[in-house]
């Protein structure tokens, strides 16, 4: 007898996404389990142990916003997170809120089917469990599914081979020979931590990025104190702003100002530190004006002269195309390479060729000796996580086959037509931000949804009734009345195994016009970006043999949280209702 349990809600991942949706769910006295691969919550953290890995959102907003108490209390002590602070906190809240007698870790989504008979999905896992939840909601990460480069020869490697993102938690690397191949905001996190503990640190660079100082300092009781009286207002300005990183974001262009005040600006946000405040904070057209963007690239480059005391290191390190990648922020990046036991490896000149038992071999002949090489070659973003996995909709039709068709798209990052009743979190097309507070935004957005749904039939918004069906009738099903199905499909009422309530809900998913319509606007929206002229994951363009994609909804969470006001609003607007 196969191992089979019917739910009112499965949540697959156990991040930030997971965690808070968990949470939501049960508050709904919902029926609910979440799985995760990993041993334990914490998503992202759990997963990127690197040495250095830290946040680059100031700490004060890289943690939830709902549970007041708990942001006062809860302890941290710089202005920005280590990696293993942030898993620790996650922790917490899954103790503090009882939730993970709800888990199940060790427990992989191995594929998902739609059946229209049962009105449930029928989920299959690496236990052997099949669960069958009326809702489906998927927390599986944008930055997770790990990238590994298939370079000849990675299996004759002798020494300790790792990705930043499943680091072995026993590799010691004092004393040994250390090779990173990347060098995006992991690679530099890594390298800077361990340039001062290795014997010999060679850095493998394809591009050159741009990084800013993070500006991490410790606090004190004043700040903290301050901090806790403010954080309402900080909360609403963050989720009324555009990236959601605790600034307003300017719209002062950056020629209106003179040189010298230019350079003024610059260097205060220099001082100040952070990544995205050096882009967004000082001039509001470095993103979108080549010559802004290359203003400020060339201060970051100037700055790269000033601290590189090898003018040939220096070069190599001054990258020359758009700052347009997700900013960087560091510790300490540039300041490393004027260490003895540092090496930097310009894979433009030369490329490498192969592993070999005892190092990486370039295109000179050269071969680099290595104990440990390590690779911060990033993720197979967005979309990565559902395409490995089968997951079939209404009539068949499978997520990667209407991605492969359209692209990785959605509406409003959450829901994607054929698929009732499954919500994403941070799914394509999300908003590009600071993420708790866009994770808050979509977790809260799908639990109305589904409260919708539970309640069957016409939406209740504020006591009012509506049809909510905006475009139910294109497609051949019938607006539903009370029980919220009368198109004929046989829905099976809940079986009473296992707890699970007898209920009538309706189901829920995207119109195709919508998601045609969203994709669009978020197309639109990135076409004036120079994000999207420079290859990074950010557009999909970092897999070798993925197509470039629009992945994300460059409008800004404040608008985003408007946008999806107004579908709450206005019965569910661009969502069908059956
Ligand atoms: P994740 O935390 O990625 O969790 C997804 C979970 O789903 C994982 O535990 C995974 O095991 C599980 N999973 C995936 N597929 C399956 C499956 N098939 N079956 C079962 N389980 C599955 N964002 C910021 O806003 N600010 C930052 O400073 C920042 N720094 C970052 C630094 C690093 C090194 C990385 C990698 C990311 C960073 N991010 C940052 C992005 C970060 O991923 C998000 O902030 C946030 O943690 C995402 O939470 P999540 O719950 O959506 O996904
Ligand atoms: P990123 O930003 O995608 O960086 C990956 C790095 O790895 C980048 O320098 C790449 O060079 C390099 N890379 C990738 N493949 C190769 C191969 N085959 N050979 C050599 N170098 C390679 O990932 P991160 O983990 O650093 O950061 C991702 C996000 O996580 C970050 O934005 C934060 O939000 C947290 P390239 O630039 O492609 O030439």
């Amino acid at each position: 007898m196969p191992d089979q349990q019917d739910l009112d809600a499965l949540v697959v991942g156990a991040g930030f996404g997971g965690i808070y949706q968990l949470k939501q769910l049960l508050d709904l006295n919902l029926d609910v389990k979440l799985i995760d691969i990993a041993e334990d919550a914490g998503g992202t953290w759990h997963w990127n142990r690197y040495p250095g890995a830290m946040s680059d959102t100031e700490s004060y907003l890289y943690r939830y916003s709902w549970d007041d108490d708990d942001l006062k209390s809860y302890p941290w002590h710089r202005t920005y997170l280590q990696g293993p602070e942030i898993l620790e906190y996650l922790q917490h809240v899954v103790t503090r809120w009882n939730l993970r007698q709800h888990m199940q870790f060790k427990t992989e989504l191995t594929g998902a089917r739609w059946d229209d008979a049962a009105g449930r999905w029928i989920v299959g896992t690496s236990t052997g469990q099949t669960f069958r939840p009326k809702y489906l909601v998927t927390a599986l990460g944008l930055l997770s599914r790990q990238n590994l480069p298939k370079i000849p020869g990675l299996d004759t490697f002798k020494g300790e081979l790792c990705h930043t993102a499943r680091w072995p938690q026993d590799l010691k690397l004092e004393g040994k020979r250390v090779g990173v191949i990347g060098n995006g905001s992991t690679g530099v996190q890594l390298i800077t931590a361990i340039a001062k503990q290795v014997k010999q640190l060679v850095c493998f660079q394809r591009t050159p990025q741009y990084s800013v100082p993070s500006g991490d300092k410790e606090i004190d009781k004043e700040y903290r104190k301050d901090l806790n009286e403010k954080y309402p207002e900080i909360w609403k300005q963050a989720k009324e702003s555009a990236f959601a990183f605790g600034f307003e974001e300017s719209s002062r262009p950056t020629f209106s100002v003179s040189d010298e005040e230019r350079d003024r600006i610059f260097e205060e946000a220099w001082q100040t530190g952070g990544g995205f405040r050096f882009m967004f904070e000082t001039f509001g057209d470095i993103s979108t004006d080549e010559a802004a963007n290359d203003a400020c690239a060339e201060f970051i480059r100037r700055k790269i002269r000033e601290t590189v005391k090898d003018p040939e290191t220096a070069r190599k390190l001054q990258p020359t195309d758009y700052h347009a990648r997700r900013p960087l922020c560091d510790s300490g990046y540039y300041q490393q390479f004027n260490r003895d036991n540092v090496d930097l490896i310009d894979l433009k000149e030369t490329p490498i060729t192969e592993i070999t038992p005892d190092g990486i071999k370039l295109s000179n002949g050269d071969v680099v000796e290595l104990d440990v090489i390590a690779f911060a070659t990033g993720f197979d973003a967005v979309d990565g996580n559902y395409t490995r996995v089968l997951i079939e909709g209404r009539d068949g039709h499978t997520l990667k086959d209407h991605w492969d068709e359209v692209g990785p798209t959605s509406y409003l990052g959450v829901s994607v037509p054929k698929f009732p009743n499954m919500f994403m979190i941070l799914g394509p097309n999300g908003p590009f931000t600071n993420l708790p507070p866009t994770i808050e935004t979509q977790v809260e957005f799908i639990t109305e949804l589904i409260s919708i749904a539970e309640k069957g039939g016409p939406v209740r918004i504020d006591g009012a009734v509506t049809n909510g069906h905006t475009n139910g009738s294109t497609n051949g099903h019938a607006h539903a009345e009370s029980n919220g199905y009368t198109d004929g499909d046989t829905h099976a009422e809940g079986n009473g195994t296992n707890g699970v309530k007898p209920a009538s809900p309706s189901l829920i998913e995207a119109s195709s016009e919508a998601e045609e319509e969203w994709t669009d606007t978020c197309d639109k929206l990135s076409a004036g970006s120079l994000f999207r002229k420079t290859d990074s994951w950010i557009f999909g363009s970092n897999v070798p043999g993925k197509k470039p994609a629009v992945m994300f909804y460059f409008g800004g969470l404040a608008n985003y949280r408007k946008v999806l006001g107004e579908v709450t609003e206005g019965g569910l607007k661009g969502f069908r209702q059956f």
